[in-house]
């Protein structure tokens, strides 16, 4: 009988299918059994409630890599990165009390991938240096490291091609292909496979005409970008378009609609920091939102343009000020 091996990754995150791949190789290199090993992939999604179906559990082995915490026994592989790795204290109680040789958590790791990588070589005597592409680029792409906003905006590299695909394609069938896949194929060829392509094309029309939009209504004044999208439907585009557009900018304040809210976006440009940033988290706060220091944003009721247009007026404003104070030399520190 073949050993069932269930894998379970973040969903639609480049990270998350490249730290399955690894899980993969590691598996193999770490059980070495004469039987077939059958791996069976499934996507994560973070969720307000009912993260894991516990019916799903049902590999001879099950693992979750790349994504939170789940005590349920039959769970006997674990590696994640993120800050939140823990739906409860319970549960991170129960991951230090286990102690299990099989399950690992380090929030220093920019991916997943690499955190894969160095536990395997550290604890399994297991070689990466084959998938030393896949970990390259899971650590820039999940950590946003690219050289440039064009870089970003551009996506000619195979990696971020594939990213494309994979944050935007709703085919669940994509990454199971993909995941064994990268096991074997240089990022440029699997980038050309027609499956990749079928998904890519469509993705990449609306990226392209996603650029296009925001182009024609972007100001620009003081440091800061402001666009209004709220008569569109245009969910979901690049954050760093805005500054592939404007590199000279420093904030930008997106307005946009979604099937659920209107939506205030606040982004800095994080190839362009200035001293005396102002903390994005703590305004968005104000007005009922929140997010990073350096990215944030507010939800108002689909309903509400007013309200967002309004609130992003007000935060334009406020940013443009900050940064007149700034250069006038009067930065209140
Ligand atoms: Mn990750």
């Amino acid at each position: 009988m073949p050993q069932r091996v269930r894998v379970f990754f973040h969903n639609h995150c480049f990270d998350g299918s490249a730290s399955a791949a690894l899980f993969t190789a590691l598996y193999r290199h770490a059980l070495p059994t004469p039987d077939a090993i059958e791996f069976e992939y499934r996507g994560l999604t973070h969720k307000v409630a009912d993260l894991f179906q516990p019916s799903e559990f049902t590999g001879d082995d099950n693992a979750i890599v790349d994504f939170k915490y789940s005590p349920d026994p039959r769970v006997t592989w674990w590696f994640d990165h993120h800050q939140s790795a823990f739906l409860s204290p319970a549960d991170a109680e129960h991951f230090r009390q286990e102690q299990s040789p099989q399950k690992f958590y380090d929030a220093s790791y920019g991916s997943c991938t690499k955190f894969i990588a160095d536990i395997g070589r550290e604890r399994f005597g297991f070689d990466p240096a084959p998938l030393a592409e896949l970990i390259h680029w899971a650590n820039i792409i999940d950590q946003a490291k690219f050289p440039s906003a064009r870089a970003a905006v551009e996506a000619k590299e195979p990696a971020l091609r594939l990213t494309l695909a994979i944050e935007g394609s709703t085919n669940p069938g994509l990454l199971q292909r993909l995941i064994p896949e990268y096991l074997t194929t240089p990022l440029a060829e699997l980038v050309e496979r027609e499956y990749v392509q079928a998904e890519l094309r469509p993705l990449l029309e609306r990226h392209r005409n996603s650029v296009a939009v925001i182009e024609k209504r972007i100001t620009y004044q003081d440091g800061v970008i402001a666009f209004d999208l709220t008569d569109l439907d245009q969910e979901g585009y690049n954050k760093f378009i805005p500054y592939f557009l404007c590199p000279a900018g420093i904030y930008s304040i997106g307005v946009s609609r979604s099937q659920y809210r209107m939506k205030v976006s606040v982004g800095s440009n994080p190839w362009n920091i200035v001293p005396g940033m102002v903390n994005l988290a703590q305004l968005c706060e104000r007005y009922g939102g929140g997010g990073h220091a350096r990215v944030g944003a507010i939800s108002f009721a689909p309903d509400d343009v007013a309200g967002a247009r309004a609130a992003a007026a007000e935060i334009v404003a406020e940013l443009r000020a900050s940064l007149r104070l700034q250069h006038s030399g009067h930065s209140a520190g």
